[in-house]
């Protein structure tokens, strides 16, 4: 029996004049004013959206797989265009999406917006590099009277399963990198976010992709594992927890038939070194940003802060000071900084580490969140040790270090141990100190004496290492080639007759 997924709609959707006070860089006046009118008429709805059933994820990937011929062979060029329109469309679109973004993602207006951007910038971004990758081989080196060319192609039906986090640009940036390698999609976003799933692949149709290239499935965890199992599957690209990428990897092992590559982008224990020589009110600036924005629900989060001892209690204070001018609440009211956690579920696991770390005597700085609704006040505790952290803590919810200048190497070997390897912070004047660091250690994205979340796409390409995912990274120049099949053409110049042809399209 299909399960559902019901959520209530909230009041008060928007509060136009403070967002137009704050200027939203692209939307119109107009559509938010039809958007609030729209919402108001709503307050008391909830939106219930059915999930598939397991049959249904047959039905679907078989439609995926008929499709799969004719968008292969549909020129690069077009198939860029299409991303390009729906580019376009989100755009045009942004002020509703951001609405969406706001209710279903319980995202800030900040987020919100940036998050728009993100998936209009990941789909001009993969048009661009798609274009270049795909209309034409690659002409190889090779001996007189012999041409060899290498071409790009899709693989077939992709699999995309993605997090309720980002549910528009992370949705979209998967989609859209398979579908322009010239594979169709079977995705499956995220349970929280169905509806924001479902009128982004309304507009990617609209813009042009054929409803035989891209399909969805809307389902929690069970009906993503049945779509990685179905024996039909040629790729699978996932965004999520570290241990359900674990479990794809199991299933697609299990799986007689083809070899299928994961393209995984997980999460992080990610950590910032701040030394003596650090500037304190950038330190605090990056270090809020990094760890409570977006209440902490990024795969980049700031987790674990490295203070060198010297400096340690003054820059606890002026973090713990920035952090008491936050303003947590209602993600409509374009003033709040901090939003609530997506769902109960996150609020209780989130509540039971802050009681644990509470009763272990390490609270540093507990921040005021509503009482009512899955609000999760910000907190920063102190560890004497980073392995009592030994898993990512998906929330707002920072964790101190004390290191000695003398044991920056016990630091690195730390942040090493944990396995995980996706963003890193640096704070420091020492050119030589950075260098050592961003030698050391394998980690996806450093960011030095700057905040260390918000990977701009085609600017910082995303993604990690080992705990933290497979790479390529997502928004980068090496992404698109990781969904496709490569395919060498060898000609016999010299032979004649039948190669004739072939020759003269040299
Ligand atoms: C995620 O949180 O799942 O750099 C990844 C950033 C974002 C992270 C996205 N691009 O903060």
């Amino acid at each position: 029996n299909a399960g559902h997924t019901t959520i209530p709609l909230p009041r008060d959707l928007f509060q136009p004049e403070r967002v137009n006070s704050r200027g939203i860089e692209f939307g119109e006046r107009a559509a938010l004013n039809r958007l609030v009118a729209d919402v108001a008429t709503k307050q008391t709805l909830t939106l219930t959206v059915k999930h598939s059933a397991p049959e249904d994820v047959d039905r679907i990937v078989s439609l995926a797989r008929d499709g799969f011929p004719s968008w292969s062979r549909t020129p690069a060029a077009m198939r860029a265009a299409a991303l390009e329109r729906a580019a376009d469309l989100l755009e045009q679109r942004s002020a509703h999406f951001i609405a969406l973004l706001q209710r279903e993602g319980g995202k800030t207006l900040d987020d919100s917006v940036s998050e728009v951007r993100e998936a209009a910038d990941f789909c001009r971004y993969y048009a661009a590099q798609g274009r270049k990758l795909f209309d034409n081989a690659q002409p190889m080196p090779g001996p007189t009277g012999e041409r060899n060319t290498l071409r790009l192609r899709g693989r077939g039906v992709f699999a995309a399963i993605s997090p309720w986090n980002f549910p528009l640009a992370i949705f979209t940036g998967q989609i859209t990198a398979a579908l322009m390698a010239g594979n169709t999609v079977a995705a499956k976003p995220a349970e929280q976010t169905p509806q924001i799933a479902a009128e982004a692949v309304r507009l990617l149709h609209e813009a042009g992709i054929p409803e035989t290239a891209l399909h969805l499935i809307q389902g929690d965890g069970p009906i993503g594992a049945a779509l990685v199992a179905h024996r039909d599957i040629a790729g699978v690209v996932f965004t999520g927890s570290t241990v359900v990428a674990r479990s794809i990897n199991r299933s697609l092992a299990a799986k007689d038939g083809p070899i299928v590559p994961l393209i995984a982008e997980t999460g992080g224990i990610n950590a910032m070194i701040a030394d003596a020589t650090a500037l304190p009110e950038q330190v605090a600036d990056d270090v809020v940003t990094s760890a409570f924005r977006s209440a902490g629900q990024r795969c980049s989060a700031l987790r674990l802060l490295f203070v060198q001892d010297d400096v340690a209690d003054r820059m606890i204070e002026m973090i713990a000071g920035a952090a008491r001018e936050l303003r947590i609440g209602d993600p409509s009211d374009p003033a709040t900084h901090v939003g609530p956690v997506i769902d109960r579920e996150a609020k209780q696991q989130l509540d039971a580490h802050i009681a644990r770390m509470t009763r272990e005597g390490r609270v540093r700085f507990a921040g005021q969140a509503p009482a009512s609704g899955n609000f999760v006040a910000p907190h920063i505790f102190e560890l004497a040790d980073a392995r009592q952290l030994s898993e990512e803590v998906f929330g707002p919810i920072l964790h101190v270090v004390r290191y000695r200048a003398s044991g920056l190497d016990a630091v690195l070997q730390a942040i090493d141990d944990s396995g995980y390897g996706l963003t890193l912070g640096i704070h420091s004047r020492i050119d030589d100190t950075i260098e050592v660091i961003v030698d050391r250690l394998q980690v996806g994205n450093v960011y030095v004496n700057r905040n260390m979340i918000g990977a701009v796409v085609g600017v910082q390409p995303f993604g990690g290492h080992g705990l933290s995912g497979t790479g390529p990274k997502a928004g980068g120049p090496n992404y698109l080639t990781r969904f496709a099949t490569e395919q060498t053409v060898t000609v016999n110049t010299a032979a004649a007759g039948g190669n004739a042809a072939l020759m003269t399209e040299e």
